[in-house]
């Protein structure tokens, strides 16, 4: 069993701190699993020097996954994905202007092939599973991260048995 908690496994970029109001629920989703995340503002058009560097020397570092969150022209996640063979997963944020995200979507998720980026759906909900799904990644090879996704699955079964109990009742 490999355990994850003390190592920085997961990295966390995004192009813009205007992206980490979207983005702090992954943080906070990967800190609830006790995964600590490397975090980063790297730009593929404004510091793609940068980008390269990071993605070239991930592996190396002992990170596993790379979560990449860009908006507009998002290319951040097809630029880490181009300089590593780890799995990278894709967040498309919504801009302030444009369409509503639909942009970042199509530029995350439309790679060639051969160079895949996972793609998660646009803003918050993306970045939560960003996080879930990098989870599982690491869940391959650690059982106790595994049975803790286990637990988090049956709760949220729960929560929804329960939901479903009190509307049943409601509408007798
Ligand atoms: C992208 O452009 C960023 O990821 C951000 O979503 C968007 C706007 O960036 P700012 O102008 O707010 O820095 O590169």
């Amino acid at each position: 069993m490999v355990s994850h908690e003390k190592i920085k496994s997961v990295a966390v970029v995004m192009g813009s701190d205007s992206d980490l109001p979207t983005m702090e629920s992954c943080i906070d989703q990967l800190k609830d699993f006790g995964i600590d995340p490397v975090v980063r503002i790297i730009s593929a058009h404004r510091t793609p020097e940068a980008a390269a560097e990071f993605a070239q020397t991930a592996a190396d570092k002992g990170i596993k996954v790379i979560i990449a969150a860009a908006g507009m022209a998002a290319h951040l996640a097809g630029a880490m994905a181009a300089k590593s063979h780890l799995p990278i997963i894709g967040v498309p944020m919504q801009a302030k202007e444009g369409p509503n995200g639909m942009d970042a979507l199509l530029s995350t998720v439309q790679m060639p092939p051969g160079v895949p980026v996972a793609s998660m759906a646009i803003g918050k909900t993306g970045a939560k599973n960003a996080a879930i799904f990098a989870l599982q990644i690491l869940a391959l090879c650690d059982d106790a991260m595994k049975d803790r996704l286990l637990d988090y699955r049956r709760a949220q079964s729960e929560k929804v048995t329960q939901k479903d109990a009190e509307i049943s009742k409601k509408y007798l």
